[in-house]
């Protein structure tokens, strides 16, 4: 039984009504071989909340994050698309198509990739501590930042208990792709736990090893930085470079290749560098209480590893304290990946095993993991969160309701520049803000997003 009343929340974003498919992900295979197919926003979303729900059906606590406003018509204007709402979009669709793509997205859904998120345990001054991730490598996704921040800001309000930091400068020094190369490992949730921090470039330091063919996002720098806002302790911060040649397979994020919860670790034999070395590290750092299962490349390659999407499994703690992988329902149609899951249950690494339907999401690069944000929140943390994200069977029923009500079930990319998609989406999201009790949150509502990128609590 847990007796620890700290406990692992899963924010995971809601997919707004623009949901498509655009491929605008280099080094993200799905979202490149899937471009311009057509998408059903309706199932996508009922999909995550279908995800959502059979977490809480484990005991898992579970909440939402709202979408974004897409298509961003302020992005599209900063990019010097003039008129009204129907001519910005009219224009950007004959003109630049590609702007339209990366204005429409509705790539916040991924809340990996929200934000880094350390839990009070870990910080010198005992306060959960939020860093909206700049993810400076791709337009679509860097215009998510404001809001994003905004929308932490709005969920998690209370300084007693929660920092909400500056996003890190916006280039690719800096490049930071927030929770989907962050892993916390302790035994209990409460207690102080060993962080690991996992970059693909070292800009400062002329990496000898670089991805050839795909871009590395996440930057050492940025995770430094991020350890030193959240006031880590340095001997318990570990960083360790991904494996170029997992970069080069579609390794976007380092959540593709690995998968960490508590005292487990599963990862591809070629996730890290200096495999070795970093589980060595590792087991040290936690006193050898780590448990790690590696999937040697001669069983399952890094494509089947990426195809399969096995790592961007959800592990996760049910009430009686055993373990669960959530995984993609791709797995299991992987024999060998579905052997390897089984020998994991049988070793009792994993306590078992759900698959879960996300396809629509997966088609573009984002499986179960993607899709949450771990938040580890004490009793009076948990009271100090906006309640109306906290997911139950009232509110799922309502967001099912909602989603049928205002999602279209067919989405082409020109669609993206139908001036009713945008209302729709307004509509959709004013009437959201009223069931999450969020007011205020998006610039059509009079929220000014532009000037919602926080100062740190500690700044102000
Ligand atoms: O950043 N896909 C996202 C997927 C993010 C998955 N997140 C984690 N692994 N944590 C990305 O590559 C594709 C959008 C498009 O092509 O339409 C996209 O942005």
């Amino acid at each position: 039984m847990q007796t620890d009343q700290t406990l692992e929340f899963n924010f995971d974003g809601l997919v707004g009504p623009t949901h498509n498919y655009a491929g605008l992900a280099p080094g993200n295979l799905a979202s490149q071989s899937n471009k311009a197919r057509a998408s059903s926003p309706r199932a996508a979303a009922l999909q995550g909340l279908a995800k959502m729900d059979r977490l809480r059906a484990l005991g898992v606590p579970q909440a939402v994050l709202p979408p974004q406003e897409r298509p961003n018509v302020v992005l599209l204007r900063r990019l010097g698309f003039a008129g009204s709402d129907e001519v910005v979009l009219a224009s950007a669709l004959r003109e630049a198509p590609h702007l339209l793509a990366a204005a429409g997205s509705s790539s916040s859904m991924w809340a990996a990739n929200a934000a880094t998120v350390c839990p009070s345990a870990d910080a010198a001054d005992g306060r959960v501590h939020f860093t909206p991730a700049n993810l400076a490598t791709s337009l679509h996704r860097t215009s998510e930042t404001a809001t994003t921040a905004a929308i932490l800001q709005a969920v998690f309000d209370d300084p007693a208990y929660f920092v909400h930091h500056t996003p890190l400068p916006g280039m690719a020094d800096f490049g930071d792709e927030g929770a989907a190369n962050h892993t916390r490992f302790c035994s209990t949730f409460g207690e102080p736990a060993v962080q690991l921090f996992v970059y693909g470039r070292n800009d400062f330091a002329g990496l000898s090893r670089r991805p050839q063919r795909f871009p590395a996002r996440q930057s050492r720098q940025a995770c430094e930085a991020v350890a030193r806002l959240h006031q880590l302790a340095p001997d318990r911060t570990l960083f360790a470079l991904q494996h170029p040649d997992a970069i080069d397979a579609g390794v976007f994020h380092n959540d593709v290749i690995a998968v960490g919860h508590r005292d487990v670790l599963l990862c591809h034999e070629t996730a890290f560098a200096d495999q070795p070395q970093t589980l060595d590290a590792l087991r040290c750092a936690t006193s050898g209480r780590l448990r790690t299962a590696v999937a040697p490349a001669n069983r399952i390659s890094l494509g089947d590893a990426v195809s399969s999407y096995l790592f961007n499994s959800q592990i996760v703690t049910r009430p009686d304290g055993g373990n669960v992988l959530v995984a993609p329902a791709e797995c299991e149609q992987h024999p060998v990946v579905a052997a390897l899951i089984a020998e994991w249950v049988n070793d009792g690494i994993l306590g078992g095993v759900e698959f879960v339907d996300v396809h629509q999401s997966m088609r573009n690069g984002g499986g179960p993991a993607c899709l949450r944000l771990r938040v580890v929140l004490t009793p009076d943390e948990q009271r100090a969160v906006a309640p109306g994200v906290i997911l139950d069977d009232h509110l799922s029923s309502r967001l099912a309701g909602w989603i049928e009500r205002h999602y279209r079930d067919h989405l082409e990319p020109a669609d993206l520049a139908d001036p009713d998609l945008l209302c729709e989406c307004r509509e959709a999201l004013d009437e959201l803000t009223r069931i999450l009790g969020l007011v205020n949150l998006y610039e059509f509502q009079g929220g000014d997003t532009k000037s919602l990128i926080p100062m740190s609590n500690q700044e102000r």
